[in-house]
């Protein structure tokens, strides 16, 4: 693992309805990451927040039911281009949402770097919607497909280049909620996917031995995208769009080791943190917990 870590902040919220998303990067600080981590002997700077642009009015038309397009295309592209300077640096970064929209952008910054970049998506769901296929207009639920190519070409050109990714390097584990849409892409595709029911037949142990296995040779680099909601709601209340039967504290922080122990994670980001929605800010410490497995705490 990189020893050189890059904290960026990104106070989104326009991608999804429900206010307070924004406060999530403060919430995981507040927290203990810093501490947690540099307990682990990494260097860690932390380069502060992005700034998001603030919708024109509140009630902002949805143009193509996309809600929020032109500020949320703007908010990543300024992502990517800070994300892009980390990588180049030689530094790894850790980026903390924020709603999931911002995906966007941080792969957008860190694809440049790599020819096949390798991305594990730990959602509750696929995030590949379009304005087309979306029940919502969110755009918190579209990114992993805008990150693919696929969508409006005013978030597909976010940084200028598309697609970021390529289908077969990506894998999606926790899903529990798939709209038709995504059901038909997810095929189309040939997208990987660790749906719940397969944790549960095959244990974490062995959906993460796959997801490595297959990731290892293909790819050049691994990006871990982390919805809180990918975790069960009892452990992680403080999300937007809780969804019963997800992922266990145990089954996530097994997995987070296993990633360590691959040596393959490049990049992280964790988001959907909503203080306003949790319950004495046990989320974001959940999110900070998993931090100290992925980066390396064990007990021995
Ligand atoms: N698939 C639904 C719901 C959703 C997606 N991502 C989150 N919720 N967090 C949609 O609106 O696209
Ligand atoms: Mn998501
Ligand atoms: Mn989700």
């Amino acid at each position: 693992m990189n020893k050189q870590l890059s904290v960026i902040g990104v106070p989104m919220d326009l991608g999804q309805m429900r206010r307070g998303v924004d406060m999530g990067p403060s919430a995981i600080r507040y927290a203990g990451m810093i501490e947690r981590l540099s307990q682990l002997k990494y260097d860690i700077e932390d380069l502060g927040d992005i700034e998001i642009p603030r919708p024109a009015q509140e009630a902002n038309p949805k143009q193509d039911n996309l809600r929020n397009l032109n500020e949320i295309a703007e908010g990543t592209e300024r992502l990517a281009e800070k994300v892009d300077q980390v990588v180049e640096g030689g530094r790894f970064p850790l980026v903390l949402g924020g709603d999931h929209s911002i995906a966007m952008g941080t792969l957008a910054g860190i694809s440049k770097h790599y020819d096949n970049l390798g991305v594990i998506w730990y959602d509750a769901h696929g995030d590949l919607n379009t304005g087309d296929s979306s029940p919502s207009g969110n755009i918190h639920g579209m990114p992993l497909a805008v990150s693919l190519g696929i969508g409006h070409e005013k978030l597909t050109n976010i940084y200028g280049h598309e697609p970021k990714i390529k289908p077969e390097n990506v894998i999606i584990i926790g899903a529990r909620s798939l709209d038709e849409g995504e059901r038909v892409l997810i095929k189309e595709k040939g997208i990987k996917v660790y749906t719940m029911h397969e944790v549960d037949r095959m244990g974490m142990t062995k959906v993460m031995e796959e997801a490595v296995d297959y990731l290892k040779d293909r790819t050049d680099g691994v990006h871990l995208s982390l919805d809180l909601d990918g975790l069960d709601p009892n452990e992680a209340p403080g999300v937007g769009t809780p969804v019963l039967g997800g992922l266990s504290y145990r089954e996530s922080h097994l997995a987070m080791e296993m990633l360590f122990q691959s040596e393959m994670i490049t990049s992280a980001e964790f988001v959907e943190v909503n203080p306003i929605l949790d319950e004495k800010n046990k989320t974001a410490t959940l999110a900070v917990g998993l931090m100290g497995s992925l980066f390396g705490e064990s007990l021995k």
